[in-house]
């Protein structure tokens, strides 16, 4: 399989953390990607523009992060991080969707910060992003009471790609996930101690 790739994407880190939980990561190689690249033809691949996709195998191109998860996830027959059925399938899906809307809203703002000139910026946007992040982490500290770092799943990977992702962009962003919320930030430093965690921590491209 073919994963096109960036170093400091958090939906592309899900997929990478994923695989590795799935025991996958040594099937699948990377194509680093970068499609903010003006000449890229990477829209050829995805036309939405945005990593990650994957190739797989047989050649099929699958996009985005969640559906990628999907796919790996029914390809090994060990914990599934996506539930099959029942109420805990959708709990676990509500919750990654929650934290993946939580990531659109801050990268949002992120370009906001940094990719448009600063006399070009909307603050109505911005505090919009903000708000929504912010009631995003409060809603995670609620649901952070059903997370157990010794176990995974597609809800606490999104997770902890999200909140890892404001805490590597602390300094742009200003966002301080651990303030007023003690059980995700614990949580996080649990989970953070996986090996899947530990090798896939972001890097500045
Ligand atoms: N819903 C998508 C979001 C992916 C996404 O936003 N990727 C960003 C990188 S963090 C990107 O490729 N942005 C390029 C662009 O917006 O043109 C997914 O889950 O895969």
């Amino acid at each position: 399989m073919k994963l096109y790739y960036g170093t400091s994407s958090p939906y592309v880190r899900k997929v990478v953390i994923a695989a590795q939980e799935c025991g996958l990561d040594g099937q699948i190689e990377r194509i680093d990607t970068f499609p903010w690249d003006k000449d890229t033809t990477y829209g050829g691949v995805n036309p939405v523009g945005k990593v990650p996709a994957l190739i797989t195998d047989e050649g099929q191109v699958i996009y985005d992060s969640p559906v990628i998860v999907e796919y790996l996830d029914s390809l090994h027959n060990g914990n599934k991080l996506i539930p099959l059925s029942g109420r805990d399938r959708y709990e676990i899906m509500r919750i990654a969707a929650l934290a993946d809307g939580m990531m659109d809203a801050v990268i949002l703002l992120y370009s906001e910060l940094v990719r448009r000139p600063e006399d070009l910026q909307w603050d109505f946007w911005k505090q919009r992003m903000r708000n929504t992040v912010a009631r995003s982490l409060d809603a995670l500290e609620t649901d952070a009471a059903i997370f157990d770092a010794t176990k995974t799943d597609l809800a606490q990977i999104t997770t902890a790609v999200g909140v890892g992702w404001i805490e590597f962009r602390l300094a742009i962003l200003g966002i301080d996930f651990r303030d007023g919320r003690p059980k995700l930030s614990a949580w996080f430093d649990a989970f953070s101690e996986r090996p899947s965690m530990q090798q896939s921590m972001p890097v500045q491209s």
